[in-house]
């Protein structure tokens, strides 16, 4: 038997029956050591040093000891009522919740709600809901917008290992994010519309005013369908090298944007990296204009050194090999 069957049985007995070994949690959830260890060596291998291992390893960082090691508890995930103490946090603007398909139906119609547990479980990214979604089959994410909620009064906990909780998500506070090329489609058109519009609206020299209209799209679609349009953009030859730069302005100001409101660089960004560099470089290697830019950019999202760097995008193998995927040779 390995560490892992182990560390599930660990999170049933913390989490949701302690009764199975013969032992009780008390109010803040947690369980002696010591009579864990008793209860659970019977049936699974575990001492105090493979218990430290799983709570010093698991890829979740589910459990914490107290100060001397001899209580432990699951930090989050319960469905029996304990109080584990849990921080009130403000949220960020959105959240995200991953579960599989077959429960949309009843989703959409209900919003979230716990279920077994005592609150609705949440991600600040897209990535780790698609994680939490395929647990269920056929994986959907939802979108909350929760620093609405929040507003209204709705509040929100982090859990000491960064998985948010509420206790339930109205529908009104819900999408389901969708990457169907219908929708990336109405996201291509009023984006178009903002660069035609702004374009004919006399000499307006402000490039800012664009992207920021553009940016500002994320309030009506995900920011994730805003993105797909964006690349599609990048995608595709017939557009001009104005629509180009505008779409790394935008770009410019997310990863700004994203580095006042999020500190975990994970979710700055959903392009793939190398693909939305090459792609920048490809698309506006000659321009004067475009070029602090983008190795502003280059830099920000690889964590290079701004003045030092001797990297150049378009000799990297890897971007190569993506822009090939996606039909550009940059040779
Ligand atoms: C769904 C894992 C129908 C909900 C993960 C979810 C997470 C509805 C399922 C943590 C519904 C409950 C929690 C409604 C919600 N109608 N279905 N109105 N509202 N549901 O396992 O969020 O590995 O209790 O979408 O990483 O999947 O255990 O919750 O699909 O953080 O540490 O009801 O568990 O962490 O399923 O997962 P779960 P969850 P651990």
């Amino acid at each position: 038997m390995d560490l892992k069957d182990t560390s599930k049985y660990l999170s049933l007995i913390l989490r949701h029956k302690p009764e199975v070994i013969g032992i009780d949690l008390d109010e803040h959830g947690w369980a002696n050591v010591d009579e864990l260890i008793k209860g659970i060596s019977k049936t699974h291998k575990l001492d105090m040093d493979i218990l430290e291992e799983i709570v010093q390893t698991d890829n979740k960082q589910r459990y914490s000891f107290n100060e001397d090691k001899t209580l432990i508890r699951a930090n989050q995930g319960h469905s029996i009522p304990v109080d584990v103490e849990l921080e009130k946090q403000k949220p960020p603007k959105y959240l995200y919740h991953g579960t599989g398909e077959k429960f949309r139906a009843s989703i959409d119609e209900q919003g979230l709600i716990p279920k077994g547990r005592l609150y609705v479980h949440l991600s600040s990214d897209i990535d780790t809901a698609i994680n939490v979604g395929s647990r269920h089959g056929k994986p959907i994410v939802y979108r909350v917008w929760s620093g609405l909620m929040n507003e209204k009064g709705y509040e929100f906990y982090k859990s000491v290992n960064g998985v948010w909780l509420t206790k339930e998500v109205p529908t009104e506070y819900i999408k389901r994010e969708t990457f169907d090329d219908k929708e990336i489609e109405n996201v291509i058109q009023d984006i178009n519309s903002i660069l035609l519009k702004t374009e004919l609206d006399d000499e307006n020299e402000d490039d800012t005013s664009r992207a920021d209209a553009i940016l500002e799209l994320d309030n009506v679609y995900s920011w994730e369908v805003l993105q797909q349009a964006m690349f599609k953009i990048l995608l595709d030859d017939n557009r001009s090298e104005d629509d180009y730069y505008q779409m790394a302005v935008v770009i410019w100001y997310a990863i700004l944007e994203n580095k006042k409101r999020i500190t975990n660089d994970q979710v700055l960004l959903k392009f793939k990296k190398k693909t939305i560099i090459g792609l920048l470089y490809y698309r506006l290697r000659h321009t004067d204009i475009a070029e602090n830019l983008i190795w502003s950019i280059t830099c920000e999202l690889y964590h290079l050194d701004y003045c030092n760097s001797e990297y150049d995008p378009l000799k990297d193998e890897k971007i190569i090999s993506k822009l090939e995927y996606y039909g550009i040779n940059t040779q």
